[in-house]
């Protein structure tokens, strides 16, 4: 360690030892005024909201803090069994309201401000998103720490800091425009700078061999380009139990020799910009774009996670029993979220080997009982390959070690399949070709003691498609964990009024045991029950029409279906589809073809990847439509369609208990679980989705009968590839062919002559991998079965009661159970704290 602040021989402990703060409106009062006063030197003059939530944020952390360090204690006291989750991204959002909650302070938070004269949403506001992540990965790592806190399980979340989150999207003339995310500019509230755990990182250089005088072989790697990973700490707190847990993010930072050297020689600019060099690796999230595969500061990136990850957990590891490494695999397990820390398999047996002097057996031992990976995605292209170049060039000690696992590897197939030459090529885990490839799925899996999917239609295909070999060769390793959502942020904290309706009906036990609200399905029947329920839904729907007449100046009604769908925007997930949709509907007004017509508004809402050319024509086109179907004076309120702009974790916080409908309508075998669709059916919004990813398991939960089901199934996707003529299906089906002819006359884009080509030409073509086509004639009719039910309250009101009563298994509480019970097995960890 670096820093030692007290004398050994001293014990200062004492100094450490201090009153519990006071829980009560009186003391965080007090708190609050102190920080706004003294530390933030701001006075009733101060006009802006930020400070007060700076100074509510330093309060609320100092109680948190507490129970962090008893946490901290209780776990070195007791030396259990820990847990790891390694991921490239957690998407927190906000902390404070979060915190509030979960520490038990909402009411004396919400009392204590209201004494002071603030408005609390407006302080809540004020805070920026951690947008340190792309999507359903990174915020499922978000929920998954969530759970393993209330769960009081020892997990500690392991990441990285990056300067800039998330780009935001501005919309400019219908278009994407990327702007920096510079969600640190203010400061961060939450997070503790701990520079004593510091660890060292090597880049670049080479390998050298020395064998010594027993024979005994030992690599050196050298001449290394190192980069320091600084941890910044975060508290993660139960739910109202006292345990508070770590997620631990790494800022790259330059050495001091590095700076050093070259400011010897003289070259002062050089030296800065070495810096430069060394602190860019913690500069930006890669967004999740096929273009950006390959890049070497994203290896870069990845290695800093797990090498200083994995360093951490050593160095304390022998903090604690030495160099004896006997009880490590025992005691330890690693959770790669998809293949992006997967290199954690290389490194652990790099530092166990040439830091720690385990042979190549006892380190294989300890690796391939600790770690265990989670696949996140079916789509070919998205699978991650690293050329064997840039890997030797930055890596070449890692690269040694995965041809070494490589080899070890491919003598166990060969002696299960003597002779079976193309099976041993198809499983290597270097791809051979023009140029060689790592494959890190593999790595993964050949690393790893389990290997999960994320939902069950998601899981079997792993096994019966992408990783067929390998769950023929260890049928063990494979199982599936779906997916899961945090119910204290996506219902207690993001719908307080619902979440108190369903407190005062079925009490409070839901929060923490999700599968509790199936003590709201007899209340479906209760017409006075309903009737409450509906006027909740209507004003968490004007909450959301109020905050979008502020934000784009629309005016909504909620008298209208509100049909949402918001994640990120990609090709497989067909916001396509429901844009062929709503030009149907437009279609239908303008022919006056509107009896018994329901109001409709359309939501559409997500972020696309800034090479991705598809991706960003696709909103245009969504906001062109927009434009027209919005101005045109037959249209009124029976249609609208709104493009959300800068779709984020704060904003689904405010649009998903708004939603009446929530759109899930991804290829089938192409969404490996979706998330967002159990935050919609928690809420009480219907789904209308295909038989993919979690939606088959949601429809399961809820029935037939509450699920709008459309769609090819995968099965038959796969199928209907061999003949798919999507140009005869448009002739056959006169209604699209008048939505075809609208696109293509030019009606959306009178002066932008041509830009919608690309997207025509995409859906026409027989080659059109997310066969849109196949499926807008019965996703049209089902769109009908909603109109119908939905034009009955009473019964879209039982529905709704239903989907919520239903949405128990989407907890992260019990996907979090699973890993646990099946993966990990973690021992819970009680703190001794009256939260
Ligand atoms: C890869 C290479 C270079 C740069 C970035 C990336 C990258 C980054 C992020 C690749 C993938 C991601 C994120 C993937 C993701 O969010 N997948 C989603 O995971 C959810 C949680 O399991 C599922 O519910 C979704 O179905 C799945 O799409």
């Amino acid at each position: 360690m670096p820093y030692r602040v007290f004398k050994k021989s001293q014990p200062k402990s004492h100094i450490t030892v201090l009153p519990d703060l006071g829980m009560d409106e009186q003391h965080l009062t007090a708190d609050f005024k102190r920080y706004y006063g003294h530390r933030l030197g701001r006075d009733e003059t101060c006009r802006s909201p930020h400070y007060a939530y700076e100074a509510l944020s330093l309060a609320v952390s100092d109680r948190l803090i507490e129970r962090w360090k008893k946490t901290y204690i209780a776990y070195k006291q007791q030396d259990c069994k820990r847990g790891y989750y390694l991921s490239m991204e957690f998407l927190m959002g906000r902390t404070l309201s979060n915190a509030v909650l979960n520490l038990g302070m909402d009411d004396v938070v919400a009392k204590a401000m209201y004494g002071l004269g603030l408005e609390l949403e407006e302080l809540i506001e004020s805070e920026p998103d951690a947008g340190l992540g792309n999507g359903g990965l990174g915020r499922l790592a978000a929920c998954f720490i969530d759970s393993c806190a209330t769960l009081q399980l020892p997990v500690t979340g392991y990441g990285l800091r990056y300067e800039y989150g998330m780009f935001c999207q501005d919309v400019v003339n219908g278009e994407q425009v990327e702007k920096p995310d510079h969600w640190l500019r203010n400061g961060n509230m939450w997070e503790i700078e701990r520079a004593e755990y510091t660890q060292r990182i090597k880049f670049g250089g080479h390998t050298e061999t020395h064998v010594d005088e027993l024979g005994n072989k030992k690599v050196y790697w050298v001449d290394t380009h190192d980069v320091l990973a600084v941890p910044f700490d975060t508290p993660i707190p139960g739910y109202r139990n006292g345990t508070v847990n770590t997620l631990r993010l790494w800022k790259a930072a330059a050495t001091e020799e590095f700076d050093l050297q070259d400011f010897n020689a003289g070259d002062y600019a050089e030296a800065v910009e070495a810096k430069n060099t060394a602190e860019n690796i913690t500069m930006v999230l890669y967004p999740n774009d096929a273009n950006e595969n390959g890049k070497a500061l994203r290896l870069r990136q990845q290695y800093l996670l797990t090498s200083a990850s994995l360093q951490d957990v050593i160095g304390s590891w022998i903090g604690r029993h030495g160099n004896d490494f006997s009880e490590f695999a025992a005691k330890n397990c690693f959770q790669l979220n998809d293949t992006h820390p997967s290199i954690a398999v290389a490194e652990l047996m790099r530092l166990l080997m040439d830091n720690h002097g385990l042979s190549w057996g006892q380190a294989w031992d300890i690796t391939s009982s600790t770690m265990a990976y989670t696949n996140h995605t079916l789509l070919p292209e998205a699978l991650e390959r690293w050329s064997v170049t840039l890997f030797k060039q930055w890596l070449p000690r890692i690269m040694e070690i995965i041809f070494d696992i490589n080899a070890h590897f491919l003598a166990e197939v060969s002696a299960h399949y003597p002779g079976d030459r193309d099976r041993l090529a198809r499983m290597s885990l270097i791809e051979e070709g023009h140029e060689q490839y790592v494959r890190m799925a593999y790595l993964a899996i050949v690393g790893s003691y389990s290997v999960n999917g994320v939902a069950v239609l998601h899981s079997k295909l792993l096994q019966q498609g992408l990783f067929r070999d390998f769950y023929e060769f260890w049928p063990h390793k494979f199982n599936n964990k779906t997916n899961g959502v945090t119910p204290r942020r996506w219902l207690a904290a993001c719908n307080p009024e619902l979440a108190t309706l369903i407190t005062e009906t079925i009490g409070e036990g839901w929060i923490t045991d999700l599968s509790l609200l199936t003590k709201l399905k007899p209340y479906a029947d209760d017409q006075a029950f309903r009737k409450r329920w509906y006027a909740v839904q209507q004003q968490a729907k004007q909450k959301l029409v109020d905050f979008k007449k502020l934000e784009l100046d629309v005016d909504l009604h909620v008298d209208a279906l509100f049909d949402v769908q918001v994640k990120r925007v990609h090709e497989y997930k067909r916001q396509l589809l429901n844009v062929l949709h709503v030009i149907h509907l437009y279609d239908r007004i303008k022919r006056g073809d509107t009896e018994n017509w329901t109001k409709r508004c359309v939501l559409i809402g997500g972020k696309a990847a800034p090479g991705y050319f598809m991706a960003k024509r696709i909103i245009k086109l969504i906001n062109n439509v927009a434009s027209v179907i919005n101005h045109d004076p037959d249209v009124g309120d029976k249609l609208k369609l709104i493009f959300l702009p800068n779709y984020r974790v704060s904003a689904m916080e405010k649009i998903c208990p708004g939603a009446d409908l929530s759109e899930q309508i991804s290829t089938a075998g192409k969404e490996a679980s979706g998330t967002g669709n159990m935050k919609f059916m928690m809420n009480g919004a219907l789904t209308i989705g295909t038989l993919d990813g979690a939606n088959i398991e949601i429809r399961e939960e809820v029935g037939d009968e509450n699920f709008f089901l459309f769609g090819l199934t995968e099965e038959q996707v796969e199928e209907m590839r061999h003949h798919y003529d999507p140009v005869s299906l448009i002739n056959q089906d006169e209604c699209l062919q008048r939505v075809v002819k609208l696109l293509e006359c030019g009606h959306f884009n009178q002066f932008e002559p041509g830009i919608f080509d690309p997207i025509i030409a995409s859906i026409k073509s027989p080659q059109d991998p997310w066969m849109t086509i196949a499926d807008f004639r019965s996703f049209v009719n089902a769109q009908k079965q909603v109109e119908a039910a939905y034009q009955d309250k009473e019964r879209w009101t039982k529905m709704s009661i239903l989907n919520c009563a239903s949405s128990g298994k989407f907890s992260t509480d019990r996907t979090i159970t699973e890993y646990n019970n099946e993966i990990w097995k973690l021992d819970t960890i009680c703190i001794d704290n009256n939260y």
